[in-house]
């Protein structure tokens, strides 16, 4: 799993989550939050889908990130040409194989598709650009159609095949297979892209990787078609805990923050409560026992370090789960004179009080006052 790259693409599959409308100021401003954490490449929609979006492309391609900057176009020569015109540095082409796709959508049979990419992907190196070939709903492709597509376009140099999971359907076990068996019939570089439909985005990224993937498609909280796809936070998250060294030295885990308050906002949705990282309680903790341990060594129930993310611990100590190691942690903060039996005392009151309403940690720490001054006024 070391050595992975990141494709960031919510500047093309995001543009393709339902509340998704990104001005070219706003396009500008994700590209170079992205560019600071240091992902690898910006993957942006196709010049054929717009104006807008072709000059899009010119203009993040003049930016001069240290990102590489693709764009995604259909298996087509017309949509090749109008690509490598904005001054990107490589091109996704992409086409269905799946008999689904092949039947209602675009028509065409597997010798046709072969011929078509060989053409582009031709062309495109021709030009010197770098260029990946997809193959669009793989895992409801026949194998021997995908295998002997991916041969014959390695054969001629392409950079990079991929591997879509344009549904959501595949499960880990598949994608280690697939990628597997992948491997040891190309000796170019794999890219894979998994949608998230059934919950499984981050763990086939993770399964591709360990069967020699060398390429994962990401975007900003996961937003892409319907539920979206593998999230850019959640895969750090996991690569860091594979792979502390690598992911800390080579992105910037501060700045994910940032760049998934920018997006939320432009695309009107907020920060699930539960998100990777920067979830408002992904680094809460709650119960006593949790918070005893916590407070000793963070290790004990955390895996992700918040400071290596930019974000901070919580120990939450107004509720009737709480435990009085907690609350002498919360007085000793606060430097108040009370003692491990008057912290005892306290968190059974706050226990039952919170067994009425949760209580804030104002509430708390105005109980814990009352004791401190009760003792005071009790020496005079
Ligand atoms: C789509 C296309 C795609 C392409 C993935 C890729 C998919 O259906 O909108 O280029 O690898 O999910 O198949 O996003
Ligand atoms: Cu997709």
């Amino acid at each position: 799993v070391n050595n992975f790259k990141i494709i960031e693409s919510t500047l093309r599959e995001g543009e393709q989550f339902a509340n998704a409308f990104f001005t070219t100021e706003k396009k500008v401003e994700i590209a170079k939050a992205l560019d600071d954490i240091g992902v690898d490449y910006l993957e942006l929609t196709s010049p054929a889908a717009s104006e807008q979006s072709r000059n899009d492309c010119t203009v993040i391609s003049n930016l001069g990130l240290k990102a590489k900057i693709l764009t995604h176009v259909r298996c087509h020569m017309d949509d090749a040409k109008l690509a490598i015109d904005t001054g990107v540095d490589g091109l996704d082409v992409v086409i269905g194989t799946s008999s689904f796709l092949r039947e209602f959508s675009h028509g065409k049979d597997m010798d046709y598709i072969t011929k078509q990419a060989i053409e582009v992907i031709t062309f495109i190196k021709s030009k010197g650009l770098e260029v990946r070939f997809s193959t669009e709903d793989s895992f409801r492709s026949d194998l021997v159609d995908l295998l002997s597509i991916y041969k014959a376009v390695d054969k001629i140099g392409v950079n990079r095949v991929g591997i879509a999971d344009t549904v959501g359907c595949a499960n880990p076990r598949q994608v280690y297979e697939l990628v597997k068996t992948l491997r040891s019939v190309v000796s170019c570089d794999i890219e894979c892209h998994f949608h998230n439909d059934t919950g499984c985005a981050i763990a086939n990224a993770y399964a591709a990787l360990e069967a020699g993937a060398t390429h994962i498609d990401t975007s900003v909280l996961g937003i892409g078609e319907r539920n979206g796809i593998t999230p850019l936070g959640g895969l750090l998250a996991r690569m860091y805990t594979a792979d502390k060294e690598y992911v800390t030295k080579k992105y910037d885990l501060t700045k994910i923050r940032e760049v998934e308050n920018i997006v939320a906002e432009a695309v009107e949705v907020t920060v699930p409560f539960n998100n990777y990282i920067t979830g408002y309680c992904a680094f809460t903790h709650k119960a006593g026992i949790h918070a005893k341990a916590i407070l000793n060594n963070p290790s004990t129930y955390e895996i992700l370090n918040p400071t290596d993310f930019g974000v901070t611990r919580y120990v939450s100590i107004g509720h009737r789960l709480t435990g009085w190691n907690a609350v002498k942690n919360r007085i000793e903060q606060l430097d108040l004179d009370l003692t491990d039996e008057d912290a005892k005392a306290v968190t059974a009151k706050i226990k039952q009080l919170a067994d009425v309403r949760p209580l804030s940690l104002d509430d708390v720490d105005i109980l814990l006052r009352s004791y401190h001054h009760a003792k005071a006024d009790g020496k005079h």
